[in-house]
């Protein structure tokens, strides 16, 4: 392999792929060396054996689903790769908005299919971040960076800061020994190099996803919701970032539940209107649980219509839930009006209650895509109802909103009517502040 990369480091010197002088880099750093591997392109077989020597780093990894070359210089060599390895690849456009009508991403992938980036060149790291940054909110995984050049400037650290694992051909380092050892630069350019790395380091870029870089403690101050920052606090308190689902239909079976799980949860979820046996009494009971255990309680009645039906679903009929759950879920379907239709419902009540908005379901073919999601956040915004969004990826920036994501199951998969489940540890990759366990703490599912 050595011997071989250095053979691969004269061609590209003879190719003019490396430059020795004075130059300025995309990020405004001076610099005596230059990498310029859009030359590739007019030699392929350099070219080929580039890719070939790159998809080696792929034998660590067997799982890989999809490629991605960040644009432009890295996407021959990732359709290469993806030639030689029949592993398919995807194309991030770089003009497309993240949330504009047209694909960022073309080609064909499944929700947590793991995907290579390939790159030519790491100076500062932010291309690759910027490209992962998109793969990751379509739902791809991404934990390998497969380079060419690591410049030792920085640009590892800040990927892998973000969790991405770099592997690189050369560095800046190997490389300039190679083309000593060739007699192809000298000692001087070898010491001018080697003093502009020391000096020059691109700055390390500080982690976009602040969201969930923030200690619950602090979120809880930001809400402007008295719900959103007691669950916050509950959360640093109970050192517990579940909500339970107890999709159950007999009154004593969800006690039951509640009992068992109410010391380490913080949110517990119902669907009243499947219980078989209803009653004023399985309320009063559940609340004494709440109580006991400190969790809240979350009416999952997913409200959806005009402001005065929501208002009179919310406060009257046999459930009364205006009275007793801490907090509801929303479609935002029908748009800000019935945020304001839920406060009416509220007229008599004096505790603090709060909203979860939907803005992504979990469930196939769901409608809930990009518009519709950010139009969801931002009905949310206007209101100091909400408490947080319930959404399968990280798509807003609010330190005052949890992230509610359901669909969580210790396995990814799916069950026979559309329901999609990810793993807690993509659920939390994905943006959630607290994942909802239905169905999956069953390990026989
Ligand atoms: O884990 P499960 O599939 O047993 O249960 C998931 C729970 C169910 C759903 O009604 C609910 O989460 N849910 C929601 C919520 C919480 O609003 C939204 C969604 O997109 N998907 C989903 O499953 O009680």
């Amino acid at each position: 392999m050595d011997a071989e990369l250095k053979e691969l480091a004269v061609s590209l010197f003879e190719i003019d792929a490396f430059k020795f002088g004075e130059f300025v880099t995309k990020v405004g750093l001076k610099t005596p060396i230059y990498f310029d591997l859009r030359v590739l392109v007019s030699h392929p077989k350099i070219m080929a054996r580039l890719a070939k020597m790159l998809w080696t780093f792929a034998e660590e990894y067997p799982d890989v689903a999809q490629i991605c070359g960040v644009p432009y210089t890295a996407l021959p060599l990732a359709t290469l790769i993806s030639i030689d390895s029949n592993v398919p690849m995807l194309i991030k456009r770089k003009e497309a908005k993240a949330y504009g009508t047209k694909k960022i991403i073309e080609g064909n992938f499944k929700q947590g299919d793991n995907c290579v980036i390939i790159e030519d060149v790491v100076t500062s790291g932010s291309s690759v971040l910027e490209t992962a940054h998109i793969l990751r909110k379509e739902g791809l995984k991404v934990t390998e960076a497969f380079v060419v050049i690591d410049r030792e400037q920085n640009g590892k650290q800040n990927i892998e800061n973000y969790g991405i694992r770099v592997k690189s051909l050369y560095t800046t380092t190997r490389l300039l020994a190679y083309l000593l050892e060739t007699n192809k630069i000298t000692p001087k350019i070898v010491k001018d190099v080697t003093d502009y790395l020391l000096k020059f380091q691109a700055p390390i870029i500080p982690l976009q996803d602040k969201r969930l870089k923030i200690p619950f403690r602090i979120r809880a101050s930001k809400a402007k919701n008295a719900i959103a920052s007691k669950l916050f606090d509950l959360m640093e308190s109970k050192q517990s970032t579940i909500c339970l689902a107890a999709d159950l239909t007999k009154a004593d079976a969800v006690i039951e539940l509640a009992d068992l799980t109410g010391p380490h949860i913080v949110l517990f979820k119902t669907h009243v209107d499947i219980l078989e046996d209803f009653s004023n009494d399985f309320i009063k009971r559940l609340k004494e649980l709440a109580k006991k255990h400190n969790f809240l309680i979350m009416e999952d009645r997913k409200f959806a219509d005009i402001g005065n039906t929501v208002s009179l679903q919310y406060e009257k009929g046999m459930y009364k839930i205006a009275e007793w759950a801490d907090i509801v879920t929303v479609h935002a379907i029908a748009g800000q009006s019935i945020i304001d239709g839920l406060k009416n419902g509220l007229q008599k009540i004096s505790e603090p209650r709060g909203l979860f908005i939907l803005a992504e379901m979990s469930s196939k073919g769901a409608l809930t895509i990009d518009e519709y999601a950010l139009g969801a956040v931002t009905i949310a915004q206007s209101s100091d109802m909400v408490a947080g969004i319930v959404c399968q990826s990280n798509i807003f920036s609010n330190l005052g909103f949890v992230q509610l994501t359901p669909g969580v199951k210790l396995s990814q998969g799916s069950d026979n009517t559309g329901q999609q489940y990810n793993t807690p540890e993509f659920v939390v990759n994905s943006g959630a502040d607290l994942a909802v366990i239905g169905r999956g703490r069953c390990t026989n599912l």
